[in-house]
């Protein structure tokens, strides 16, 4: 371990940020496994037993998330869930967590996506499209990132 990474330990456990989330912003609290895949419905449960929610990239948080992924070769390496579905609606795709609307197209979204439609009803941080959004099976099993409020 570095010193820069000892000093984020101790960074971490010193803020309001209950362990093993890490600070991300004024807002909130980020937790990232890049190590064991789950299923969609897996993530949410992880998720949520760590008091948290699958991540939900609103707008004022986007620069933020992706900065931090981008931290870490390895963590930046990895597909991630985002924390919504159109498994209600196809076509309608709406945030997990309040069940708001997912904002659709470019830059959130890689170009052409969503478009597998009812087979499709869950959607990932693509990691050859700089995490933008790809819609996949909820089955597959990708990486987690859990957010909380700070
Ligand atoms: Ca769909």
């Amino acid at each position: 371990m570095t010193s820069s990474q000892a000093g984020r330990l101790t960074d971490h456990r010193a803020s309001r940020c209950p362990d093993p989330f890490e600070i991300l912003d004024d807002v909130h609290c980020i937790l990232i496994d890049p190590f064991i895949a789950r299923t969609y419905s897996e993530a949410l449960a992880f998720c949520k037993s760590h008091g948290g929610q699958l991540v939900a990239v609103e707008t004022d948080d986007l620069i933020n998330i992706y900065d931090y992924i981008n931290e870490e070769e390895f963590v930046m390496k990895q597909n991630y869930w985002l924390g919504a579905s159109d498994a209600a609606k196809e076509g309608s795709w709406l945030w997990e967590h309040n069940k708001g609307q997912v904002p659709m197209g470019v830059p959130y979204w890689h170009y052409g996506e969503p478009n597998n439609g009812n087979t499709y009803n869950c959607a990932i941080l693509h990691v050859s499209y700089n995490h933008r959004w790809v819609d996949v099976p909820c089955t597959s099993k990708y990486m987690t990132i859990c957010l909380r409020t700070a």
